[in-house]
């Protein structure tokens, strides 16, 4: 995989290196020749020790973020890496410390791992007696704490872990006491008191099924596989013709049926959209009900929320607004930072499914598409039936070459938190991915398909944008911050595993300088109000999630030994990696586990 890798990446690198002297855009405001290697991978970077030296860089990373917070803000939840001050925005237990708990025992941190296990000892998840915390937010209070715990358990064995997670979910059980059994927003743990509306937000009802699975299996207590269970029959037998099969955004916890045709890869939807194929896996890749799930919603994002812009090509998942009369509703072409974890889904999708053979597994994919959304969209992938996991691979390689691109177009080398494809958007041009697929290959398939050239960033700055000049990128950026979020380089990671190819491996460590010159302060690192300068602005706030998954990821994307092989691991949507299990007969009847 590595040699095609060097021979491929050798001759790409050799032709558009020279190309790109000639071609750099001389309207950037940023000249300096930085792309090229990161662009296409630059094969003189093949050296195992180069690579070690920049995983070390990352531990270091993690080691001045982690002891910045320790010095500042423990036990407090986040650091506030400028002022030195903190902030409780999760409950007051110190979520930094949990989210961050395995990417030290993965860095071989012992120091740091013991120093928080004797924090978390005596923690009892009680809220503090401020009118601030009236409630645990539930489905941010799983990911970052119970998903943190239970991956330090399963990587340390460490008894304690597992018993302090079992506690908190005991803690958060009465949310589940709504008239569905969809969860509620949250819960007062002192009281028991429950907190949240009527309408539910498929994220937060649906993303708990790796974490309580395993904490089932774990603990040997049915009471916590079962609240799994119920959240995947509630999502299986739902009404979602009008969406074909894709999960909308808003449901009703009273009925379990979504209220609205909202449907989004992004902010509010994207861990639900995750957790189908990742529940299959965790599981041992035997449970139908959630790959069935994931079939259907694959191939409505490629057929309907996919688009590709009409001058540099590039691809984007977007959201439609509301689905009406059987028909998708209008797409907003917002292409959010969160959507960046979408290449890596279906990367993995196409490298664990046999998408050539489902028949292997039992499932007809053609019965999968009733209703006439859902056939429209199979219709529309009709040539590529016979090799499904190269379509998958596609959209999952040209989506991440724009989340990279949005990173290298900025000044500052950071991705902003949106764009709005402006190009599709003002002029009604749209052309949905899949459509132009189907022309490249009626007319014979000839050279990369549609989104997957590389291309070269074009960089303007705030200033050019407010002087009219930020034309040709084909999109404007609409939120212009930095949050240090993960999903690009998650992304990246798992490209780079499931293909070999070093341009991802490269970008990585493209965007990792980017962080280390943009976002570090004295004590830690921080959240940027505008990616469109450089210096950047620092906005003061460092989320538990750069420690849990954002360095996590790029450790691992450098690390030349693979500590967390993709067919004995799962990661949940915090990053936290939970191993891969059978359950034997006897766990499953004591679990009344039915998949
Ligand atoms: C993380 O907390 C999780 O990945 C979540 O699913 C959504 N995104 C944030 C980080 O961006």
């Amino acid at each position: 995989m590595h040699a095609r890798s060097v021979v491929y990446g050798l001759g790409t690198f050799l032709l558009v290196s020279g190309l790109y002297y000639h071609l750099r855009p001389r309207w950037s405001t940023v000249t300096e020749p930085r792309f090229p290697s990161a662009v296409f991978g630059d094969p003189a970077v093949l050296d195992d020790e180069v690579w070690d030296a920049r995983a070390l860089k990352v531990r270091e990373a993690f080691q001045h973020a982690y002891h910045g917070y320790e010095k500042y803000a423990l036990p407090h939840d986040e650091l506030k890496p400028v002022s030195n001050e903190r902030i409780d925005n999760f409950n007051g237990w110190g979520v930094t410390l949990y989210d961050s708990l395995d990417t030290m025992l993965l860095m071989n941190l012992t120091d740091e791992f013991e120093r928080a296990v004797a924090v978390l000892e005596t923690a009892t998840f009680t809220l503090p007696e401020f009118p601030k915390y009236k409630y645990a937010p539930f489905f941010e209070t799983v990911i970052r704490y119970l998903g943190g715990l239970l991956s330090a358990f399963a990587l340390s064995k460490n008894p304690i872990l597992l018993q302090r997670a079992d506690d908190l979910a005991r803690r958060l059980d009465p949310v589940f006491n709504s008239p569905s059994g969809f969860p509620y927003f949250g819960v007062n743990t002192n009281t028991g008191k429950t907190h949240g509306p009527e309408i539910g937000i498929l994220a937060e009802i649906a993303t708990l099924q790796l974490e309580y699975t395993y904490l089932g299996k774990a603990t040997r207590r049915p009471q916590h596989a079962k609240r799994a269970i119920d959240i995947i029959h509630l999502l299986s037998k739902a009404d979602l013709s009008r969406t074909g099969g894709m999960l909308p955004v808003q449901w009703s916890v009273s009925t379990s049926e979504p209220t609205d045709g909202h449907v989004s890869v992004g902010a509010q939807a994207d861990s639900a959209h995750e957790y189908l194929l990742k529940q299959y896996l965790l599981t041992g890749s035997k449970d139908r009900v959630n790959v069935e799930m994931y079939l259907r919603t694959t191939t409505y994002i490629i057929t309907q929320l996919m688009f590709i812009s009409p001058h540099r090509h590039l691809a984007y998942a977007t959201d439609r607004l509301s689905t009406k009369e059987g028909h998708p509703g209008r797409p907003s072409h917002v292409f959010e930072h969160l959507s960046c974890f979408l290449p890596g889904l279906l990367a993995l999708g196409a490298h664990t499914l046999p998408l050539n053979d489902l028949k292997s597994i039992g499932i007809d994919f053609a019965s999968l598409h009733t209703g006439s959304v859902a056939q429209e969209g199979y219709n529309k992938i009709r040539y590529y039936l016979s090799d499904l996991k190269q379509l998958h691979l596609w959209a999952a390689e040209s989506l991440a070459e724009t989340c990279w691109l949005i990173y290298a177009d900025q000044p500052s080398g950071l991705g902003p938190e949106e764009v709005l494809f402006v190009s599709s958007w003002e002029s009604g041009q749209e052309t949905l991915w899949i459509d132009a697929m189907n022309r490249w290959k009626v007319q014979g398939g000839v050279g990369s398909p549609p989104g997957l050239a590389a291309k070269l960033p074009v960089v303007y700055t705030g200033e050019d944008g407010l002087a009219g000049k930020a034309q040709g990128r084909d999109y404007s950026v609409k939120k212009p911050s930095y949050l240090l979020r993960p999903e690009t380089i998650e992304s990246l990671y798992l490209l780079w595993r499931i293909t070999g190819d070093l341009k991802w491996r490269e970008r990585g460590w493209w965007i990792f300088q980017s962080i280390e010159r943009e976002t570090k302060t004295p004590s830690g690192y921080s959240s940027v109000g505008t990616v469109e300068m450089s210096p950047a602005n620092h906005d003061d706030t460092m989320p538990s999630y750069f420690l849990a998954e954002t360095l996590k990821y790029l450790y691992l994307l450098f690390r030349n030994d693979d500590p967390l092989p993709l067919d004995k691991w799962v990661f949940n949507t915090e990053a936290h990696p939970l191993p891969i299990f059978e359950l034997t007969a006897e766990e499953k009847k004591r679990l009344g586990w039915p998949f």
